[in-house]
């Protein structure tokens, strides 16, 4: 059966042979250069993307309500693209910071990925169709015990705080009128505060075992944090009968 124009469209896209081009605006303002969306060439499969540790482990059992099984564990094996029970759905392995960027892009349908790296990404050519709660935690500020953070907090204040989620320190320090002096690092920003680098930090505390543990503690919560699912626009569009019923079970194994 002939595809409609809308379905050739899209399927032009995913193989290639016509690129949808669009522009990116980049987190400081300025226009990037176009990229070209050029999807997943396969139309009879999916490709979802997750990251090691936490959330793939936390993603079987969403898995599992599909009725996917993943053939190798990303703990033991170092397989970056793994095959799962169905021949038609296959896992790829990447940083978490980089999932929706592979998703973005179209190299896989679906990722899951914390909102934390979401507000970090922006969100360009994503679906986040889900909330899959899991992966929770709360994104927070923090500082060394002792330092005066009411004071460095107060409205015309100044601080220094390092972070890796440059954005969500923004936008919160921001809406508070509180001048920041943000430096970008990329882990361990608990160091930071010890070491005279910062004032504060700006990270995510789950049990809080981390601060405790290098005399720091949480003085504000900034947002709770959970992981989501996203889609690529296109390939949703593309092969809506693959990708629909992976969404309506995950969906409904959310707890
Ligand atoms: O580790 P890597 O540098 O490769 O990347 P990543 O840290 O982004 O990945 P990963 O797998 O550690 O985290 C993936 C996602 O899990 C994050 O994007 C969050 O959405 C979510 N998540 C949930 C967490 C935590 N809880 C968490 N506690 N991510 C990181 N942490 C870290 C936190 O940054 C801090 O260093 O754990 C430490 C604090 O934990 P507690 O339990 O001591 O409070
Ligand atoms: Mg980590």
């Amino acid at each position: 059966m002939a595809s409609s124009p809308k379905k050739q469209k899209a399927e032009r896209a995913a193989s290639g042979s016509a690129k949808v081009v669009e522009t990116n605006t980049c987190a400081d303002g300025l226009q990037s250069p176009p990229y070209s969306f050029e999807g997943n060439a396969s139309v009879s499969s999916i490709t979802l993307a997750l990251s090691k540790g936490r959330i793939f482990e936390e993603t079987l059992p969403l898995l599992a309500a599909a009725g996917i099984t993943p053939t190798d564990n990303p703990e033991t094996s170092r397989k970056l693209i793994i095959g799962t029970n169905r021949p038609d759905v296959q896992l790829v392995i990447v940083r978490a910071t980089d999932t929706p960027t592979y998703v973005q892009y179209g190299a896989a349908d679906l990722g899951i990925a914390g909102k934390d790296v979401l507000l970090e990404h922006g969100g360009a050519g994503l679906y986040q169709p889900l909330d899959l709660k899991i992966a929770r935690c709360r994104m927070c500020v923090a500082i060394r015990k002792g330092f005066d953070y009411e004071r460095a907090s107060r409205p015309g204040g100044r601080i220094r705080v390092a972070t890796k989620y440059i954005n969500t320190a923004k936008a919160h320090f921001a809406a508070k009128g509180v001048h920041v002096d943000l430096i970008k690092l990329y882990g361990s920003m608990e160091l930071a505060p010890l070491v005279g680098l910062a004032d504060a930090i700006v990270d995510l505390v789950s049990t809080g075992g981390t601060l405790r543990a290098n005399n720091l503690e949480a003085v504000e919560d900034i947002m709770p944090i959970s992981s989501r699912l996203i889609v690529n626009q296109a390939s949703l569009k593309l092969k809506p009968e693959l990708i629909q019923p992976v969404l309506d079970a995950f969906a409904g194994a959310v707890k």
